[in-house]
């Protein structure tokens, strides 16, 4: 694909608002927007300098037709987002505005740019790196303002920064290594065991450490998958409403009431939550629901976090001691509900729960915070741990870093073991390939086009 070729798209949300923007990239970029617009004061968008903007009217050259009154910001290159000249028209938040606008830069010579393909230059342009590239797509999609701080984090290089200081002290010893190879007789001195032993497991140490908060960080990313279980009728939807504080799912005294998985994110306190409401577990002739209940099973399979509800009001039934069984080995919250009504059961009927939190409430007159403080207490210490170290929070990230680890481990073995230095120096440049794949310098194409492949269009 060419990349010297000019770049448009609509950049702002499709939809009626104040402004929209529609924005240009590449070596083309400044004479196109002059052909379609015209200041209201003197002069053209080719001598106005770097970072200014100009007030005027977008029209179409052919018919004359005047199409948007527009606020036009050119910024150059090198100096611009993406490296290149760019151009943003600040037009009316009108869908049909901004097409308008669009196609006339497409029909001047622009062609429309694919999802991400602003940012994939500024990355192919050296002005970010992979790792802060993917923090802009983490920046838009934050779901609560502690995963937008560590995605500003990101975006400003911190993961970047201590990647890139891990690669400069493995390359030193490289370095070194190789030219006690390659010149013995100029009297370099051979890179003493105990040193190379020490940078390695120096480095380890801190591959280590930010594997560590890999876990964290995934939750901050994409929110923790909480799945709201139980048989029928215990209240589960009764529980995401009281959590979202709106009617969103249907109550009905009906059991079965709720078919489908209904997802809503819930921030508490800086951590998204993804909450799940689910069909109740049962033996069902009914085809749909046992559609609903195949659901819910992949579901709970599927969470981070289980909420599993029991009725405190009719006796635990053999639904009730399976759901139990199935959750077992997840994390999970017990809750035990309705304890509005007389009592069926003693929680010690519940044999063999291991560690799980129990709480017990009512829906119906009772409050929730006992369930909140537990659902809090499974995630943040180590969240809060790991802010102040920076952070992992994507799985290709977390790959890196554990095939960084492997060929760490296997450097430190080979010199332990007093293995001639030019094998030590294979581990140390596999370690160098994989933390580079964080910051792109390593990383192959096809990875990168994937990358960027979920952003949206105009990003
Ligand atoms: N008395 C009493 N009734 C409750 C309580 N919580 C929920 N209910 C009632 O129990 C019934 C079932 O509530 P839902 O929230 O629809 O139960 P569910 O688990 O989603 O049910 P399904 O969707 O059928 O699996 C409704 O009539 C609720 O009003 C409670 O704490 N006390
Ligand atoms: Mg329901």
């Amino acid at each position: 694909m060419l990349r010297d070729d000019t770049i448009a798209a609509i950049s702002t949300a499709l939809g009626e608002a104040g402004i929209g923007i529609v924005r240009l990239s590449g070596s083309e970029s400044i004479s196109i927007a002059d052909r379609v617009f015209k200041p209201f004061r003197e002069g053209s968008l080719k001598n106005v300098p770097t970072h200014r903007v100009k007030l005027g009217k977008v029209f179409d050259p052919e018919s004359k037709r005047i199409i948007d009154e527009a606020l036009v910001l050119v910024m150059r290159g090198p100096r611009s987002f993406t490296g290149e000249d760019v151009v943003e028209f600040q037009c009316h938040g009108g869908i049909i505005v901004l097409q308008r606008v669009l196609e006339l830069l497409l029909n001047q010579g622009a062609r429309l740019a694919e999802p991400g393909e602003f940012t994939k230059r500024a990355f192919l342009n050296g002005r970010i790196d992979l790792s802060q590239a993917e923090a802009v797509i983490d920046v838009i999609r934050s779901k609560t303002d502690l995963s937008l701080e560590v995605a500003i984090d990101q975006l400003e290089g911190s993961l970047s920064k201590r990647i890139q200081s891990l690669r400069d002290e493995l390359y030193q010893l490289v370095t070194r290594i190789e030219a006690s190879i390659d010149f013995p007789e100029d009297d370099i001195p051979e890179v003493e065991v105990m040193e190379m032993a020490d940078v390695i497991s120096s480095v380890q140490e801190q591959v280590i450490k930010l594997l560590k908060t890999a876990d964290d960080g995934k939750v901050l990313r994409e929110g923790i998958k909480t799945v709201i279980t139980g048989k029928p009728n215990v209240g589960k939807s009764s529980l995401l409403n009281k959590l979202l504080n709106e009617n969103r799912a249907l109550v009905t005294d009906i059991p079965g009431t709720t078919r489908d998985v209904i997802e809503e994110v819930l921030n508490l306190q800086g951590i998204p939550f993804r909450i799940l409401d689910t069909a109740g577990i049962r033996e069902t002739g009914d085809y749909v629901e046992q559609l609903g209940v195949e659901r819910s099973l992949k579901a709970l399979d599927e969470a981070d976090l289980i909420v599993f509800l029991l009725d405190a009001s009719i006796p635990l039934s053999e639904e009730d001691f399976q759901i139990l069984e199935a959750t077992k080995n997840k994390k999970r919250i017990i809750v035990i509900n309705k304890l509005d009504l007389p009592r069926a059961w003693e929680i010690k009927e519940l044999s063999d729960i291991g560690e799980t939190r129990i709480v017990e409430t009512s829906l119906l007159s009772g409050d929730i915070d006992p369930l909140i403080e537990a659902m809090i207490s499974f995630v943040s210490s180590g969240i809060m741990r790991s802010r102040e170290s920076g952070i992992v929070t994507r799985t290709r990230h977390k790959h890196a870093l554990e095939q960084a680890l492997q060929d760490l481990k296997q450097a430190l073995n080979t010199v332990n073991e007093g293995y001639p230095v030019d094998l030590v120096s294979i581990g140390l440049y596999g370690a160098l390939e994989s933390l580079g794949e964080i910051t792109g310098e390593t990383v192959r194409d096809n990875i990168i086009e994937q990358i960027f492949s979920q952003f949206c269009i105009g990003k």
